[in-house]
Order: C-alpha cells, then structure tokens, then sequence
C-alpha cells in the first residue's frame, strides 16, 4: 500500500533522514521517498496510515 502525506515543515535533507528513521523505526521494510521541495512523503508500507501518521508527528513534524 502507497500512502502519501504532505509534511509542510519538511525542510531539508536532515528532515527527509529523521522522518525516513522515524517510519522504518515502525516498518523496516518500508519504503520512503520524502521530497522537501513538494514537502511529500510518499510511503510504501503495510502498516497503516494512522501509525505511519503518528510515526512522523512523533518525529516532530506535522502532517497537513
Ligand atoms: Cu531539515
């Protein structure tokens, strides 16, 4: 399943590795492509969509 979140204060490369750690912390197999200049994180993953959310807002980031 590809989820697709907009991450607003996705601002950087050191951004896209926190948010990345923090779902693969959740799913190791996931797959993750975060693009700071759309501010989209696209995630490839069997977990759901709630717990990716989480994952990402417990990184410190909000997900519009
Ligand atoms: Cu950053």
């Amino acid at each position: 399943m590809s989820i697709v979140f907009t991450v607003p204060d996705l601002a950087c490369s050191a951004c896209v590795g926190t948010v990345t750690q923090a779902i693969q912390a959740i799913d190791t197999t996931a797959q993750i492509k975060a693009d700071p200049t759309t501010k989209q994180v696209e995630v490839t993953t069997d977990a759901s969509e709630f717990v990716i959310k989480q994952a990402i807002v417990d990184a410190g980031y909000t997900v519009a």
